[in-house]
């Protein structure tokens, strides 16, 4: 399968990250790159499509805001990586904020996603990635892998969170949209759900989002991602979600997946988007699912099964060891 990696995502490294009340080593490190790149073989380079993409997703000011927002902080005279501490509860966006901790708190809705230095390069080549691995499978590729990092799928329009800052996924889903691909389906199978994904598309009924992970009522991002949640408008029933307790193996898992890909089926997309996260991993350190390495051969070629043209987009998964056996099962699996 063709790969799809770009070097400046590397730059990309915050130093600590809010955990439990108190300051941890940043779990979303360039490492968890190395260990895929070293397992699973020779990866091209991405194009630069620009920032027109990523602009049908994101709005234009949290794009501005999220560019400058590491020279912002340092401007302000602060040491580190910029982290906002304050959030405005309800999200109606405030008056032009100003000062670099109320545009952290306006864009952001957590305190566990610090702009680096080397953020928004990583963030950008990271979108240009998914973009190019969609370019091979507009053409006829049946699958591509695009190694995202930082991840994407808690990220909204307007907002970073959950180690992401663009949606790497709805970025490409928008752009094979626009490319004359009808209807896109997303499943995302990484342990947290994609709660910016889903905002992204809550109301389109061209875009299906299907998500299996940690129930909420449990874990990150708690608040996203229970049952009822189905989409409103012309996307109502263009939602779904199939959270699991804490503790699911491969048994408990497959039921979930089989719901998904029925509802994907039936939905009968151009394009299937995979954002695949390995924090389902047994051995994952901030995760609670039971799967093993093997595993993940098995529910790709579930997916594969479905028979569509699909882009496989990286999202999360911690146990940096093993990380890039269990990318490569997945993607021998497909
Ligand atoms: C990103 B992805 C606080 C615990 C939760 C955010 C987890 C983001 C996971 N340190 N932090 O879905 O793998
Ligand atoms: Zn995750």
């Amino acid at each position: 399968m063709r790969c799809v990696w770009d070097d400046r995502q590397r730059a990309h490294a915050p130093e600590l990250e809010l955990h439990n009340g108190g300051f941890v080593p940043f779990a979303e490190t360039p490492a968890r790159a190395e260990s895929i790149l070293a397992a699973v073989g020779p990866v091209e380079a991405a194009a630069d499509h620009g920032e027109a993409p990523l602009r049908a997703v994101h709005t234009a000011d949290y794009l501005a805001f999220l560019r400058s927002a590491h020279a912002d902080w340092r401007a302000a005279g602060r040491p580190g990586d910029a982290n906002g501490y304050a959030w405005p509860v309800v999200r109606r966006r405030p008056r032009a904020p100003d000062r670099i901790d109320a545009r952290l708190g306006a864009y952001s809705f957590d305190a566990s996603s610090p702009i680096a230095a080397g953020t928004w390069d990583s963030a950008y080549w990271g979108a240009q990635t998914a973009l190019t691995a969609l370019d091979a499978v507009l053409a006829g590729e049946r699958a591509a892998f695009a190694l995202c990092r930082p991840p994407g799928h808690h990220c909204g329009a307007d907002y970073l969170g959950g180690y992401c800052y663009l949606s790497n996924a709805a970025i490409a889903a928008e752009a094979a949209i626009a490319a004359g691909r009808r209807k896109v389906a997303i499943l995302d199978i990484d342990y947290h759900h994609g709660n910016g994904t889903q905002d992204i598309f809550y109301a389109r009924g061209d875009v299906l989002f299907a998500s299996i992970h940690a129930d909420p009522r449990t874990d990150y991002p708690f608040f996203w991602g229970h049952a009822d949640e189905t989409g409103e408008g012309a996307g109502e029933g263009a939602t779904l979600n199939l959270p699991l307790p804490r503790g699911a193996d491969l048994a408990a898992y497959r039921p979930a997946l089989e719901t998904a890909l029925e509802r994907i089926a039936a939905f009968a997309p151009a394009l299937l988007v995979v954002s695949y996260g390995a924090d389902t991993f047994a051995g994952d350190p901030i995760s609670q699912f039971r799967l093993e390495t093997a595993d993940y051969a098995i529910v790709a070629r579930r997916i594969a099964a479905l028979g569509l043209p699909a882009l496989i987009v990286m999202e999360g998964g911690y146990a940096v060891e093993a990380l890039g056996a269990n990318v490569a099962a997945f993607l021998e699996g497909f």
